[in-house]
């Protein structure tokens, strides 16, 4: 069995980040070792949220790991804290890299042209180096105009989005996907960018006019686990896409109209059928 380390918070209540990865990755038969960065009551777009931070546990965790000679498929690295954690994050890449380990980073830190109340332009240069040292990033289309220094658009065209993955790419990233691309009316989904054919795929799926929180993290584990699975990363983007926006549609009918997370509980079952 394939496994994967996640690393990102614990944001106990909001189904977000680490509650998100665990359970969509472990349901596509990949093994998920969780590292939590730290651990929230909610996810910070409620008010008055506590968090503990846990950077003095990465460390011990990580050296015990190595001390059992684990190994890792893959590492996919989500919302992280602070730019020390970054550094922290940097190391482990070094620490558990072998052949054949994929790195995936979303740079969570913004989104609709404006950065995370915990964040600053520091954090998104930290941020840009450590998606330099991946194999693959999915930064959608504000985090990419942050880390690239574009100005970010709401209105854009293709070679908008064409320059900001070639700039992604300048970076130094192999495979750069952004996400939340609408290339025509009434569609939304993914575009990237492969540096070692040099070819752009692009999916576009229709748009619901809806946004809730931890759509982002729910499509990075779904392209995470369906690579793990073997798929090609355009294979992976496409169901992720298509999940993604599933589960939004879903969420939608539900009478008690969810304002904090996706019901990608009730979605998970036809995740594991598609293809
Ligand atoms: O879904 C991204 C995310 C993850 N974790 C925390 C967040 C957010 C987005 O706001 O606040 C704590």
């Amino acid at each position: 069995m394939k496994r994967v380390l996640t690393i990102q918070d614990i944001s106990c209540l909001g189904k977000c980040s680490l509650t998100i990865a665990l359970p969509v990755i472990s349901a596509l038969g990949v093994e998920t070792v969780i590292l939590p960065t730290a651990v929230l009551s909610t996810h910070t777009m409620f008010k008055n949220f506590t968090c503990k931070d846990l950077s003095d546990q990465i460390e011990p965790i990580t050296r015990h790991w190595k001390d059992e000679d684990v190994k890792f498929d893959a590492i996919y690295t989500g919302y992280l804290g602070t730019i020390e954690q970054i550094d922290q994050v940097k190391a482990i890449f070094k620490m558990f890299k072998n052949d054949g380990m994929v790195t995936i980073v979303d740079p969570v830190m913004a989104d609709n042209g404006k950065l995370y109340p915990a964040f600053d332009m520091d954090y998104v240069k930290k941020n840009a180096q450590l998606c330099a040292e991946a194999d693959i990033v999915v930064p959608n289309i504000t985090e990419a105009s942050f880390m690239t220094g574009m100005d970010y658009r709401e209105e854009y065209d293709e070679a908008y989005i064409k320059e900001l993955l070639s700039r992604l790419n300048d970076l130094g990233a192999k495979i750069s996907v952004i996400t939340g691309v609408s290339l025509e009316k009434g569609k939304t989904g993914v575009m990237g960018y492969d540096r070692s054919t040099g070819e752009y795929y692009v999916y576009q799926n229709d748009r619901i006019d809806a946004s809730y929180h931890g759509t982002g993290d729910l499509f990075s584990s779904t392209c995470v686990g369906e690579m793990m699975k073997g798929l090609d990363w355009r294979d992976a983007m496409r169901i992720a896409a298509d999940y993604t926006a599933h589960t939004i549609e879903v969420t939608l009918e539900n009478p008690e109209k969810p304002w904090y997370g996706v019901d990608f509980e009730k979605t998970i079952p036809e995740l594991i059928a598609m293809k």
